[in-house]
């Protein structure tokens, strides 16, 4: 399985610029891949994609012209020494006790109007908001107009909450500026638990050593050389570093340089949010990887559940009963006449399962809300024969997709199984059997028969009449002789033996048709509980499946750069 985020460049991009549009694109492709895993993945891993849609399109909406900047790092670092000294006024107290910043303060280079949306979205009190505009020095701060600082809390502090406060707001801010010291810059806290976990914001990370001044000259590069080694083994290889010391303006150039560069650019916001989308899509790469969507469930999978409907709907039953039936309505159709009303007496064997029901394809089977027949109900082995097939059914269709899915495939292929015993009975009792229509040949030789029984009983009574004519004692009929037999008993003899022999030579043909009509009956049911199989079961697999290639596509989208 090749990695679709094996697309996400791992690269430094340092100073590629980030297409508005084009990351606009890619977080609407992230948004239709939540569109298309919704409710079928688990919502827990989802959240990061949610966040970043919700975080994204919010930061874009309320200013592109604004970069915010967060000043991170422990306690004692400098943060809100170097905060005051690029904003050259006391704004933010620096103090000798710790932890000294207890809640972030801001400060807006430009007007405050236009950045205060953004501040109230970030959550930064109006009281520890500043603006850095004086007519005085107006004219050298134009560089950084548009720059909103932080001076962010610790990191490593004994106070939860501070904690708490940076995590919310780095995932927020456009820019961090990490500050480190000369004696705490190789702590654990901030390497594995941050700057670590910034390698995808490389192009919005700058690295500050503070405290510079403390160095001698001769330390000062050995101690960037190790910090740079540090940092490398971060992940966060080509980030700037630079030396600062708030307590020197000479020191403070660097820096300041850095900060005017990114206000120019207005690139931080969408790098950062560039960065953000790639963590999101390695992240979700794992639920969706790159498997090549089935096409639909597999045809022998298919097949299987058919057979296994037609189990649970009980088709062999009713064709069972349609076989039997056509002898029936036929022997009584094409008997001889005098047993045929004995044959009427017993019931029919479709009759006893209540069917047919409405004939013919009119009637919309989903219509009809109440169990239609009187269809045996499935065996527990019936039952069970359905739930492996629809489990097959799924099975199949799920093999090539990552773990996160065939769940949600078997849970879609069963999602209406309730529903299903109902659905077929209903069919069952709407589908056209087949046996409305009497053929002519029935309608032929009962023709026959009831001419032959006619010729019977007219050679019956003939010769009773004969007998009472002679009894009485009256002149006897002329009985008109063929060949050596007189024609009354011919037509007696000859009427009860055709009969008979009309009826046997019949039997054979009704026994064939009988069975034709039952592999009819057999095809038309078995495509008809297929109909049902394909709306109840394969449909929703299917949906899924579309999701599921949605969903690979718009994640393949969304880690285009
Ligand atoms: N020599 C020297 N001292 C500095 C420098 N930056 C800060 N300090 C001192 O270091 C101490 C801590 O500075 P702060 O700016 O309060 O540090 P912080 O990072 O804001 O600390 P918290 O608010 O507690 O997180 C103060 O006493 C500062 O005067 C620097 O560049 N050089
Ligand atoms: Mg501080």
């Amino acid at each position: 399985m090749t990695n679709i985020t094996g697309r996400v460049r791992e690269a430094f991009r340092g100073d590629q610029r980030v297409d508005a549009d084009a990351l606009i694109a890619r977080l609407d492709a992230v948004r239709r891949f939540l569109t298309a895993v919704d409710g079928l993945l688990p919502d827990a891993e989802l959240v990061p994609a949610h966040t970043l849609v919700e975080r994204a399109g919010t930061r874009l909406a309320l200013s592109r012209d604004h970069t915010v900047v967060a000043l991170a790092g422990a306690t004692g670092s400098g943060k809100s020494s170097l905060f005051n000294a690029l904003a050259q006024l006391e704004l933010s107290p620096v103090g000798v006790r710790r932890p000294t910043t207890g809640v972030t303060h801001a400060c807006v280079w430009g007007p405050l109007e236009g950045a205060n949306r953004l501040l109230d979205w970030i959550g930064v009190l109006p009281r520890h908001r500043f603006v850095r505009e004086s007519a005085l020095d107006a004219d050298d701060e134009t560089a950084l107009h548009g720059l909103i600082l932080l001076d962010l809390p610790d990191f490593d502090s004994v106070q939860r909450s501070h904690r708490l406060e940076v995590d919310r707001l780095l995932g927020l801010v456009d820019q961090v500026v990490w500050v480190v010291d000369p004696q705490k810059y190789a702590d654990r806290v901030i390497h594995d638990s941050y700057l670590r976990e910034f390698h995808r914001h490389r192009d919005v990370t700058v690295v500050v050593l503070n405290q510079a001044d403390r160095l001698t000259p001769a330390e000062l590069p050995r101690v960037l050389d190790d910090l740079r080694r540090l940092l490398d083994a971060d992940g966060l290889t080509g980030v700037p570093l630079l030396s600062t010391a708030a307590i020197d303006p000479a020191g403070m150039v660097g820096l300041r340089g850095a900060m005017e560069r990114t206000v120019a650019e207005r690139q931080a916001a969408l790098r950062r949010l560039a960065g953000d989308v790639d963590t999101v899509v390695t992240g979700l790469d794992e639920l969706v990887g790159s498997a090549r969507p089935a096409g639909g469930p597999d045809d022998t999978a298919v097949d299987g559940l058919n057979r296994a409907l037609a189990g649970a709907a009980g088709v062999p039953a009713v064709t069972e009963a349609v076989e039997q039936a056509y002898r029936h309505r036929a022997g009584a159709a094409t008997g001889w006449p005098l047993v045929r009303g004995w044959r009427r007496l017993r019931p029919d064997p479709l009759r006893r399962l209540h069917l047919p029901g409405p004939t013919g394809d009119q009637t919309d089977p989903a219509e009809s809300l109440v169990a239609a027949t009187s269809v045996p109900d499935p065996t527990a082995a019936q039952r069970s024969a359905l739930g492996l097939a629809i489990r097959a059914v799924a099975d199949r269709a799920a093999t090539d997709l990552p773990a996160a899915w065939p769940g949600a495939v078997t849970s879609a292929a069963r999602s209406r199984l309730g529903d299903l015993p109902d659905a077929l009975d209903r069919t069952i009792a709407g589908t056209d059997l087949g046996l409305d229509r009497r053929p002519l040949w029935w309608r032929l030789v009962g023709g026959v028969q009831w001419l032959v029984t006619l010729a019977a009983v007219v050679g019956l009574g003939w010769l009773v009449l004969g007998y009472a004519l002679r009894a009485l004692g009256l002149p006897a009929l002329d009985n008109p002789m063929v060949g050596q037999v007189p024609l009354p008993t011919l037509l007696l003899l000859g009427g009860l033996l055709a009969g008979l022999l009309v009826a046997a030579l019949t039997r054979p043909l009704v026994r064939w048709a009988a069975r034709r009509a039952r592999a009819h009956a057999e095809q038309r049911l078995t495509a008809k509980v297929a109909r049902v199989g394909d709306e109840y079961v394969l449909t929703p697999v299917r949906i899924v499946l579309g999701s599921y290639a949605q969903a690979r596509d718009a994640l393949r989208d969304a880690a285009r750069r």
